[in-house]
């Protein structure tokens, strides 16, 4: 019996998503509503002290943390492999894995979250608002949000964050223009991990990151086709929904882009 503890627009939970569906496995989704904080109740809490998704239960036993669920699924259900046997590919994997969790995640939320999070937090009172900052366990994490809650894309944060989703654009070129997939031949966790983070990109129309980089898009186009990509990902994202997040894109876009020129003139 597999649960997901899920969010649509979770990129976390997009890549457990992926493997699942990669897998043909069922399983049943408990939907965590991030704009009302669910994932800051004690009931919640207790399934995932750090208050996040995605949190897959299996036959009754809790695992957390994305690349480890993505990681458990592979070695639990061996049907469709999904990482290498070679020890070297596995640490690339790892590596691109590692990569995503403590550097292009965080950035990703930078960018996302006052376009997403921010405007329900924004409905609520200011007390009511610091009340629920307050819950979020890590203290990196929470101050960061608090930042982007007060100031938006405005945040000091965000530079970086531009940066850091640029830098990964460009070094994944230089790796695909290697082999068809992120660590070789054969699609893997790697790419998995990476994907969900260019639907972040093509939803708010910001293709423009990654025009200079070919072997990217067609990257991200391969990774689309998949039926697991379709399932996992693309039909949570209605017309509607579709149009929303593009408007907000654009009306957020002259700060990307300023970030982006910058960033071309430093270098
Ligand atoms: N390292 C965690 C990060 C999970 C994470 O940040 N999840 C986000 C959604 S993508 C979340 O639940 N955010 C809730 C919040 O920030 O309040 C993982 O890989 O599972």
């Amino acid at each position: 019996m597999l649960e997901l503890y899920t969010h649509p627009m979770s990129p976390c939970a997009q890549k457990a998503r992926i493997v699942l569906a990669e897998k043909q496995l069922s399983w049943t989704a408990h939907h965590v509503d991030l704009a009302e904080k669910e994932n800051l109740t004690p009931e919640y809490l207790a399934l995932n002290p750090l208050g996040v998704v995605p949190t897959l239960v299996h036959d009754g036993r809790p695992v957390i943390e994305s690349s480890i669920i993505c990681e458990y699924l592979d070695d639990a259900f061996q049907s469709t492999r999904l990482s290498p046997t070679d020890p070297y590919a596995r640490a690339q994997m790892r590596f691109w894995m590692k990569h995503v969790d403590n550097k292009l995640h965080p950035s990703c939320g930078t960018l996302q979250w006052p376009l997403v999070m921010r405007p329900s937090l924004m409905k609520k009172s200011e007390a009511e608002r610091q009340q629920l900052l307050e819950k979020i366990p890590e203290k990196p994490r929470r101050e960061r949000q608090k930042r982007l809650v007060a100031m938006g894309l405005e945040a000091p944060d965000v530079v970086d964050a531009v940066s850091v989703y640029r830098k990964t654009i460009v070094e994944m070129e230089t790796a695909l223009a290697e082999h068809p997939w992120m660590i070789g031949t054969e699609f893997s966790l790697a790419d998995i991990c990476l994907a969900p983070y260019f639907q972040t990109i093509q939803q708010f129309g910001w293709q423009q990151m990654l025009v200079d980089c070919p072997q990217v898009s067609d990257w991200f186009a391969r990774c689309r086709d998949r039926p697991s990509y379709q399932e996992a990902v693309a039909q949570d994202f209605s017309d509607e929904l579709l149009q929303d997040l593009y408007s907000k894109g654009q009306q957020a876009w002259p700060i990307i882009e300023k970030h982006l020129q910058t960033q071309a003139s430093h270098r």
